[in-house]
């Protein structure tokens, strides 16, 4: 199976988020990559699409304002990473402010998401990553984009949950942009693929099925509730499987099982896996009990679908155990 992985996904390099009210060190770290690096062998550099893959999802002013919100930050005389602290939670409506401080706020919707000096690099990076393993399926039936930072929290306008630019949204619509007519993305991160479910929400030609730690206890808490089923043209076309704390392959399994029936029953002909190893049993910030072991298990019974799958990474935390848990999963399709 080909990989995809370009060095510069490693200019992301924050140092702090806040958790629970505190200032803490940042999870997604350059760290995580390099781990998955060492156990999954060569990789191949993706090809440089531009910006025009990215800007069929994400609008030219939230792209802009990525690009220059740490600068902006350093302007006003900040130093380190750039965090929001003030959201237009109440009567939205569209203010064009400069303050860096608006903006922030403006564009994401939590505070464990910060912008540091490379973030836009490995941002914009990780998406030509994605792009690059999807068409390596015109001659291969499966391919992995390793991409760090994650992507499958941030909306087409936003980022939060470490996500900046979503991939697998950029993929889908690259994939039908080039004459795929249905998509479906199977989201297995421990968290719910807010952004991705949100990008698509109301389209009926993209698949969003999700298992995730229910939001009732988990991060992000707002969505990815069971009622959530998608709108107008895209009704029916949104599936959440949360899950509770402590879940193993038993009832992992179940769900995944519920998923591929729905996936196969909307006759797909692309599929994206947002893939997270924080379903594993001792990742830090995560709450199933996934053994390393069961990885190619999950991937085997996603193969039996018998469709061209793009598998996208999105989290996974445990340093000493990242590698294996990702090159266990591959070696199941
Ligand atoms: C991103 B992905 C822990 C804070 C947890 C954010 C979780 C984002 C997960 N210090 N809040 O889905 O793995
Ligand atoms: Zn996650």
């Amino acid at each position: 199976m080909q990989i995809f992985w370009d060095p510069r996904q490693l200019a992301h390099a924050p140092s702090i988020e806040m958790h629970n009210g505190r200032i803490e060190p940042c999870s997604e770290t350059p760290a995580r990559a390099q781990a998955i690096l060492d156990a999954v062998g060569p990789t191949e550099l993706p090809r440089d699409q531009g910006e025009d893959p990215i800007l069929r999802v994400h609008p030219r002013a939230y792209v802009d304002f990525l690009k220059s919100a740490h600068d902006d930050w350093c302007a006003a005389g900040r130093t380190g990473d750039a965090l929001p602290y003030a959201f237009p939670a109440v009567r939205r409506r569209s203010l064009s402010l400069d303050r860096i401080d608006a903006r922030l706020g403006r564009y994401a919707y939590d505070t464990c998401t910060p912008i540091a000096a490379g973030t836009w690099t490995s941002a914009y990076w990780n998406v030509q990553t994605a792009l690059s393993a999807l068409e390596a399926l015109e001659t291969d039936r499966t391919a992995f984009a390793l991409c760090r930072p994650p992507g499958h929290h941030c909306g087409a306008d936003y980022m939060g949950g470490y996500c900046y630019l979503n991939s697998a949204a950029v993929a889908a619509e690259a994939a039908i942009a080039a004459g795929r007519s249905r998509v479906a993305i199977l989201d297995i991160d421990y968290h719910h693929g807010n952004g991705t479910q949100d990008i698509f929400y109301a389209r009926g030609d993209v698949l969003f099925v999700s298992i995730h730690a229910d939001p009732a206890t988990d991060y992000p808490f707002y969505w990815g509730h069971p009622d959530e089923t998608g709108e107008g043209e895209g009704e029916g076309a949104t599936l959440n499987l949360p899950l509770l704390r402590g879940t193993g392959l038993t009832e992992f399994e179940r769900a995944l099982d519920q998923a591929l029936d729905r996936i196969a029953a909307f006759r797909a002909d692309l599929l994206i896996v947002s893939y997270g190893a924080d379903t594993y049993a001792h990742d830090p910030i995560s709450h199933f009990a996934i053994e390393t072991r069961d990885y190619p298990l999950l991937a085997r019974r996603i193969a039996c679908l018998g469709l061209p799958t793009l598998v996208v990474m999105e989290g996974g935390y445990a340093l000493d155990a990242l590698g294996h848990n990702v090159a266990a999963f591959l070696s199941g399709f």
